[in-house]
């Protein structure tokens, strides 16, 4: 019953591996991850362009920006699809500008939603998790300037750059040696998540007073990553040429939707 999905979840929007509390009550949960991506990394892959895609901009990112803030649980797994929230992106004006700018999507298809729906990538975090973010965060717009201020207080992209780890192609940067700079800036230890030797994503985690604590980094997340996923002893942070948007590249495709977004479709 939606009752059911509700307080239990339904997993429709996991993607892969991710190992789930359904079918099990979800209690409250333990601490936040701020998840980060790379798009050097992301955008190295793009082959079709569109008005949202941020890998599409005529300047390439060399800035880490926002995937979404989890809530986790220290065992390893988390919540998702707390409870039914109808996506409203006009309670979001007043952070637009800066949604635009630090939590791109980095890919043109929409997104899924908690229950069967689709939307942007806005509308799949705050669904899949800023509805399981309660007692810290309780509402949509609550859970956006959240997990702006803490990208903007801890900028991974400064910390890196003061330990001399800059973006790059080619040059190889020690594992420890992006951990250590981190653990130092940050006070907190990260989770980094590669794809071929390259960053893919970078997580800082929070206490639930949003204070930087530790991440995961023992067998209780390993045992949840992909063998591909694991970071080789050297690691680069690399760029992407830009995909200029012509005509052939772009196909936008006006969705039923009233948020004025686009979305490409192949
Ligand atoms: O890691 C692959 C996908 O699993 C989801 N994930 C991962 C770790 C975690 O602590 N919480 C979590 O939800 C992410 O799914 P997404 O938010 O992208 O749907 C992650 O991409």
């Amino acid at each position: 019953s939606l009752v059911a999905a509700g307080l239990f979840g339904t997993g429709l929007a996991r993607s892969s591996v991710a190992p789930a509390a359904v079918g099990k009550e979800q209690r409250e949960f333990d601490y936040f991850a701020l998840a980060l991506q790379w798009p050097g990394t992301i955008c190295s892959s793009t082959r079709h362009c569109c008005a949202v895609n941020g890998c599409c901009r005529s300047e390439a990112l060399h800035t880490f920006t926002i995937h979404g803030l989890w809530p986790d649980y220290d065992d390893g797994t988390w919540p998702s699809c707390c409870r039914h929230t109808s996506f409203d992106m006009d309670k979001l004006t007043p952070l637009k500008p800066a949604l635009d700018k630090y939590w791109p999507s980095l890919y043109c298809s929409s997104s899924s939603t908690c229950f069967s729906g689709r939307g942007p990538f806005w509308a799949h975090e705050v669904e899949k998790h800023g509805t399981c973010s309660a007692p810290v965060v309780h509402e949509e717009l609550q859970y956006f300037t959240a997990a702006i201020d803490l990208y903007l207080k801890y900028n991974v992209t400064e910390m890196l750059a003061t330990g001399d780890i800059l973006v790059s192609n080619g040059k190889e940067y020690a594992l420890s040696d992006v951990i250590d700079t981190i653990k130092h800036a940050f006070g907190g230890s990260p989770q980094i998540i590669c794809k071929k030797g390259s960053v893919e994503e970078l997580r800082l985690c929070f206490t639930k007073d949003l204070k930087p604590r530790d991440c995961l980094t023992t067998s209780a997340m390993y045992k949840n990553l992909s063998k591909s996923k694991h970071c080789p002893k050297k690691i680069s942070l690399p760029t992407y040429d830009p995909i200029v948007l012509t005509n052939s590249t772009l196909e936008i495709v006006p969705e039923a939707s009233d948020n004025g977004l686009y979305f490409y479709t192949s």
